[in-house]
């Protein structure tokens, strides 16, 4: 079913193809069925020594074996393009609905899954349609054709025939038998090798530090023995396949001339038609073959196609309205959070609790608490990166639900806590996502995050390579190119998710007033660790739980809020805080 729902994304003209397909099919068969009739015609011209005979049947069993031959390059070349095209097709479609998942999503298949299945699977199910489309309707053709020829000639000879066929349907059922199992496993297997592959390289600063290279490496080794043992297992039993096809063949022929010597003695038959029933014979057991590799490699088609059909048929859960509700153009940078609740997919608690607050344009919003109190879910909530539980988060007085992704992610600069670079230039990096950045914005972006002054001293300035994930470049820097970044955009909003931190408190004070100075009608909201860092914020909202237990100015706080007290008190000094 899965196969047959992929097989939607042929277009039209694949379906012609096909139709040409099945005629030059058709047209094939009959070619080698000629070849038969000119064989049994040249054999009988040899054995009378009629000179004119052997020419023109010779002459015709290589003008029809031409003709097969050609037949079967233009269905080779139209079936490859048709299935390179659907595989291209299914790619295309699988990227780009595993862009537009949520992060829910995403964690749901894994991210090594979701590559096997873009790459691996998609492979398997190009091969076998390719296959399928070669064989599935040539064989009966042939099978059918050949059947009725022979059926002609000799009740004998067909028992001999019918023996063989029913070897190899036995011998290929058995096989299916051990082999088909296995194949449903493969694709877990190949799953399993790609995260251990993927998880040893990215992580590969960890495993050095933590001399781990022989834990992965035993890891590695067991998925990988784990998938050269299976493989070995099916391949072995496939490879059973091909001299059990001679011995099946060589039999069968054998048989024949041995029933067809017997019947010659007897005159109910000529040596030409021993010949031509041998060939048709050979030609029915090899179509069964077919068919019933065919049947083999069916399985693994199919479960690889319903992992990509349950990629493509997962909806993302967050989409955009059909009808989008637009903000007030005179509303800028207002952000309010109306009673909200939010809990991972599976997760027995919600992480944020019902909280409220609003942000008017140009103030500083700040979110502290100890770790895994809520702060990071909290901000993203505001990208939309997850959609609440409960409650509703407004941005320019339009929940955001209502807008646009593309609208509401345009107003925000937004900074995560893992900052990640990607490959590339600095330049693009800064003006990641961007159809085109001036020179200006570009070095305001800069300059705002502090980050002119490094960049500068690169060899290339602002043309120097970043490698991917913005590992050739320090935890502090990669911080400062991720604010840059954010900066570029001239954001209605900026969101900076415990951005400061790998700043020193000189670097961190003077990003926050190059902010204020150059964005100065920009909300911030800024998750801190340090009090240092969001003393001077309109509002700051303590977390606790997932709760909001203090909610006021730095002073306010300080007097009512004994949990802002108790980390304020464990950063500063009495003196610092003016108490
Ligand atoms: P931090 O960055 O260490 O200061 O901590 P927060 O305050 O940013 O905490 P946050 O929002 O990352 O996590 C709050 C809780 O939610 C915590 O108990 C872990 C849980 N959590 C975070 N991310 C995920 C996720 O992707 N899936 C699930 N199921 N739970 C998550
Ligand atoms: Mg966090």
């Amino acid at each position: 079913m899965s196969l047959l729902r992929l097989y939607k994304r042929f277009r039209w003209y694949d379906w012609v193809f096909f139709a040409f397909i099945c005629g030059l099919t058709v047209l094939q068969v009959f070619c080698s069925m000629k070849n038969v009739d000119y064989m049994q015609g040249l054999t009988e011209a040899i054995v009378t020594l009629d000179q004119d005979a052997i020419w023109w049947n010779g002459g015709m069993m290589v003008a029809v074996a031409a003709g097969q031959f050609g037949c079967q390059v233009v269905i080779a070349i139209l079936a490859s393009s048709m299935t390179a095209s659907l595989a291209t097709r299914l790619r295309e479609e699988v990227y780009e609905r595993v862009s537009a998942y949520g992060l829910s999503e995403i964690d749901r298949f894994s991210t090594a899954s979701l590559i096997t299945r873009t790459s691996n699977d998609i492979e398997n199910v190009q091969m076998s349609t390719l296959l399928v489309f070669r064989m599935l309707f040539s064989a009966p053709v042939t099978a059918i054709w050949a059947i009725c020829k022979i059926q002609a000639t000799s009740m004998e000879l067909t028992w001999v025939a019918i023996v063989a066929v029913l070897i190899i349907v036995l011998a290929l059922s058995a096989m299916m038998f051990f082999v088909l199992p296995k194949f449903k496993i493969s694709q877990k297997i190949i799953d399993r090798l790609n995260q251990v592959t993927r998880e040893g390289i990215s992580g590969v600063r960890v495993v050095r530090a933590y001399n781990a290279e022989q834990y992965q490496n035993d890891k590695f080794e067991k998925a990988n023995d784990d998938l050269m043992n299976l493989n070995l297992y099916t391949s072995r039993i496939m490879q059973l396949m091909n001299p059990l096809m001679t011995i099946v063949l060589d039999g069968a022929s054998l048989g024949i001339y041995a029933v067809g010597a017997h019947l010659m003695k007897s005159l109910a038959i000529d040596y030409a038609t021993i010949v031509a029933f041998s060939s048709l014979c050979i030609q029915i057991i090899f179509a069964f073959m077919m068919l019933l590799m065919l049947f083999v490699m069916m399985p693994r088609a199919m479960v690889c196609a319903r992992r990509v059909d349950e990629v493509l048929r997962l909806k993302p859960s967050i989409v955009d309205p059909e009808e989008e509700v637009l903000p007030d153009p005179a509303i800028q940078g207002e952000i309010v959070f109306d009673h909200v609740s939010f809990a991972y997919e599976g997760g027995a608690h919600p992480v944020i609790a019902d909280v409220n607050f609003a942000a008017k344009q140009g103030q500083t919003i700040a979110f502290i608490g100890e770790t895994g109190s809520g702060k990071t879910s909290l901000v993203n909530l505001v990208a939309r990166l997850y959609d609440v539980t409960e409650g509703a988060v407004l941005v320019d007085g339009v929940n955001v639900k209502d807008m646009k992704q593309a609208t509401l992610r345009k107003k925000i600069g937004f900074v995560p806590q893992k900052g990640n670079l990607f490959a590339g230039t600095v330049r693009e990096n800064i003006g990641f996502g961007l159809d085109e950045m001036d020179e200006d914005t570009m070095r305001k972006a800069a300059e705002t995050a502090c980050a002119s002054e490094f960049i500068e001293k690169m060899p290339e300035g602002y043309e120097s390579h970043i490698a991917a994930g913005g590992t050739n470049v320090s935890g502090g820097q990669r911080q400062r190119l991720c604010i840059a970044r954010a900066c570029a955009i001239d954001p209605e909003i900026f969101v900076f998710d415990d951005s400061f931190s790998a700043l020193d408190f000189k670097t961190d004070k003077a990003v926050r007033e190059n902010l204020a100075k150059a964005y100065p009608n920009a909300t911030k909201l800024i998750v801190a660790q340090r009090v240092g860092t969001i003393m001077d914020a309109d509002l700051i909202l303590v977390l606790s739980e997932g709760k909001v237990v203090g909610q006021g100015t730095h002073r306010e706080l300080l007097a009512t809020c004994e949990t802002y007290r108790d980390i304020a008190l464990s950063q500063l000094s009495k003196e610092e805080l003016g108490l």
